[in-house]
């Protein structure tokens, strides 16, 4: 008997073990990225190789690796590595001139408000620099450079393989050279703070190689405890020396030899090598953030530990920690797990031929590229997440706050990865002590206030010129993250904490707003709709006028969230209760004599009609204030706007159409939902699925997740005081069968959906919260009522 039971043991081990898919969500490649070819000096340039490389991360160090077989590169990066420093460029001349341009504005006298407005709010100094900003304060992020591992062994070579699995966020490089196969496996571990580098063969002595570290400027080698360590400071864009950095390297072998000099590391006939590499700079992670982390310690102390440990050790804790956010939501669509080599899949999508892995693999590397360039406790995702391969990164490769930093985190919430929003609220708070000193010197405003850009050194002014750089709407929209966080996670600590920032932007605008004496109603401005122009009366074209659509929606949200809070932690005061009488007296989203939106308070021409930004369009997402159960010739008409910009040409930057996603699909509009997608997929994919805005900008990737997860739940709409999910709203023809699981909603609901045939079959709702929910589908609504606390509301076909 006993035997039996033991062969049936085994029977089912092996069963099962054979039956083991291997997985499914990998970009692989059949040929290296080539590591020879040097990256362009501009920084504006896109480099094609680096752009094939594989990006890892563990939210504050990043690489990009190239895997080339005689000379791997793994370019580096760390979140920090900021060149500039605080600076002054508020502008206490400015305030004299703010009713003044006001008055112009109101009489319809644009170019004068334009030329003044021009003259008198912009920054002091020089700004961002123009986006070339890495030799001024404002500062730039760059590159900490490369690890270059030399191989001794420059034979020819065959069955090359390169992967990433983005399951255990791994890269991997195997090969064979004579009758030996090499294999690489990568990964940047969130718990034990180093990148791990396994070099192995599968036979002996064969790990032979030589390290060197190397940055395009500013960096010396030295060796120090058998480590190769590479250090230098960067410059803070005022003549001097600004943030210190270190990246140290060493090697734990079995058999063979190591031995360093000040700019090598060797190692001669080695089994196998676990090469360990720590990196940090002296920048200050809590506020008021400039130097003062005591990166010589931290990295010495991260290799100090990790050399302790086994690769497999090392391994088993990165991974687990990893797929414990990775796993909890999936999305399937492609029939069989046969796939293409990922190049071979964003060839062929250039070329018009879409392959539905393809969409799986897009909406998982969103999830992935997250938890990879932000954790709790590091600063948030860039232009760049934190991959970048130069010194002058594009625009600085810092927080555009008018799409850009706000896209980032779009996915986080809807995609089960609330965690990874946190360092966006870190970077919020931040703002409130250099944003009161704006708002008071540039404005003579109470509460705080930020513009278009920011970077790790609290820069808060307005940017260098007005016709982008008076984004008087952003502390509106970046505080709309604050309400999402908490209307999905119901977390009352984190609203009481944020309360005083959220409360910080109202009272700006309370202070900054006017009544305009024609219509009665508030108005921001001077504000610019973010980057647009339109043609004034006289012909002239202007970006500054009073009540742009989108500050008056993004004050709207604002308003709405900041009452929703202070309900939540029972504040009733008169502040409170101002607020509520200045959210009825603004002035509201109109539709023009043409049926759309209006983008400005004026019905003006546009000057560029398919202009990239939709940002009259907030209050359809990612705001709520236009959707089609509540208001639904708001609808009809933010429909008809997003036509007419497509049809002019819109959606042509890979972050316009991966809007244009979410907006269209909010809309129910699935095959123009799905079009926004396919675009984004045709025209912004480099081989290693970054996204091009152009340049290479990260914000497409993260708004193409959050735009399939719009495409297949939404949970926007607060009626009745439970919030309605809508199941598979906006589901396009073509995707015929498929499920997800693990996707949320606001008010806190986890959720899984299978489909076929293009019909829902199977629904699920766990309810986190216990509180009150609506389900939608097709139009109809489904349930309504209450579902206790961690009980699971099931639906079949
Ligand atoms: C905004 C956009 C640009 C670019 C930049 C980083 O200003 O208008 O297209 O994405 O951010």
């Amino acid at each position: 008997m006993k035997n039996i039971q033991l062969f049936l043991l085994f029977f089912l081990l092996f069963s099962c073990a054979s039956q083991e898919q291997p997985s499914y969500l990998k970009l692989w490649y059949e040929s290296p990225a080539d590591a020879t070819v040097a990256d362009s000096p501009n920084g504006w340039q896109d480099d094609a190789e680096w752009l094939k490389g594989l990006p890892l991360g563990n939210g504050s160090l990043g690489a990009v690796v190239f895997g080339d077989v005689a000379m791997e590169r793994i370019q580096l990066n760390e979140e920090t590595m900021w060149s500039g420093s605080p600076q002054e460029c508020d502008n206490p001349d400015a305030p004299q001139y703010l009713d003044k341009i006001r008055q112009l504005l109101l009489e319809g006298k644009y170019k004068e408000a334009t030329e003044l407005t021009n003259r008198t709010q912009v920054c002091t100094g020089k700004g961002s620099g123009g986006g070339n900003g890495s030799t001024v304060p404002f500062g730039c992020f760059q590159t900490m450079g490369d690890l270059w591992i030399d191989f001794a062994n420059k034979e020819a070579y065959s069955d090359y393989r390169r992967e990433l699995n983005l399951e255990d966020a791994t890269a991997t490089v195997t090969y064979t050279q004579g009758d030996v196969h090499f294999k690489r496996e990568i990964f940047i571990s969130h718990p034990d703070q180093v990148m791990v580098i396994r070099l192995s063969a599968d036979k002996q002595q064969q790990m032979s190689f030589t390290c060197r570290m190397t940055r395009p400027e500013y960096f010396f080698t030295h060796t120090e405890d058998g480590q190769l360590i590479m250090s230098g400071a960067l410059s803070d864009g005022k003549g001097g020396d600004g943030l210190q950095y270190m990246a140290r390297l060493k090697a734990v072998t079995k058999g063979g030899e190591v031995i360093c000099t000040d700019s090598t590391l060797t190692v001669s006939g080695a089994d196998e090598v676990m090469l360990l590499l720590a990196a940090s700079t002296d920048y200050q992670l809590t506020y008021p953030h400039y130097k003062g982390r005591d990166y010589l310690s931290l990295t010495r102390e991260s290799i100090a530990k990790a050399e302790k440990k086994t690769f497999e050790s090392l391994y088993q804790a990165h991974q687990k920690e990893y797929a414990a956010y990775f796993d909890r939501a999936s999305f399937q669509l492609a029939e069989s797990p046969d796939t293409l080599a990922t190049d071979v899949l964003v060839a062929e999508a250039k070329a018009g031929k879409i392959n539905p892995h393809l969409y799986e693999l897009m909406f998982q590397y969103g999830r992935y590229l997250l938890i990879s360039s932000s954790r709790p406790g590091t600063m948030p995702a860039n232009l760049q997440g934190i991959w970048a391969n130069k010194l002058q990164t594009p625009w600085n490769g810092d927080y555009h706050t008018d799409v850009n930093i706000e896209m980032n985190y779009w996915p986080a919430e809807v995609t089960n990865l609330s965690e990874m929003h946190l360092p966006m609220f870190d970077l919020i708070a931040s703002l409130v002590a250099p944003g009161t000193k704006t708002a008071q010197t540039q404005y003579q405003k109470k509460g705080w206030v930020v513009h278009p850009i920011t970077n790790v050194w609290g820069y808060t002014s307005p940017g260098e010129s007005a016709s982008w750089g008076m984004h008087t709407g952003a502390p509106a929209w970046i505080c709309q993250h604050i309400g999402e966080h908490y209307r999905f996670t119901g977390d009352k600590d984190f609203l009481k904490k944020m309360y005083p920032v959220l409360k910080g932007a109202v009272e700006f605008y309370m202070d900054w707003l006017v009544t305009d004496p024609k219509t009665g109603k508030l108005v921001s401005g001077p504000a610019v709709s973010p980057e647009n122009t339109f043609v004034a009366p006289d012909g002239s074209q202007c970006q500054i006028s009073m009540g742009p659509t989108h500050d008056q929606q993004t004050i709207w949200q604002l308003f709405d969230d900041f009452e929703m809070a202070s309900e939540a932690l029972q504040i009733n005061d008169a502040f409170t209760q101002a607020v509520g009488d200045a959210k009825g007296k603004l002035l509201e989203t109109r539709i023009g004599s043409d049926g759309r939106i209006m983008e400005w308070a004026q019905e003006f021409p546009e000057a560029e009609p398919g202009h990239r930004h939709i940002s009259h369009l907030f209050a359809v997402h990612p705001g709520s204030q236009i959707n089609l159960l509540q208001t639904p010739e708001l609808a009809e008409a933010a429909s008809k706007s997003m036509d007419y910009r497509i049809s002019h040409g819109g959606g042509h930057t890979g972050w316009s159409s991966a809007w244009l996603i979410s907006q269209y699909a909010r809309l129910h509009r699935s095959e123009k939902a799905k079009e926004s997608l396919d675009k984004v997929l045709e025209k912004s994919l480099n081989p290693n699925l970054f996204t091009q805005c152009p340049p290479f900008q990260i914000d497409a990737n993260f708004g193409t997740t959050a735009g399939i997860a719009e495409m297949l739940l939404q949970s926007h709409v607060y009626e009745q005081d439970a919030y309605t999910i809508q199941l598979l709203p906006s589901l396009p023809a073509g995707w015929k069968n498929g499920k997800f699981s693990g996707l949320k909603a606001r008010g806190g609901f986890e959720v899984s959906v299978e489909w076929k045939d293009g019909v829902m079959v199977h629904a699920e709702i766990k309810s986190l919260l216990g509180n009150p929910f609506r389900v939608w589908y097709q139009g109809q609504y489904i349930e309504t009522g209450n579902l206790e606390k961690g009980k699971t509301w099931k639906w079949n076909s």
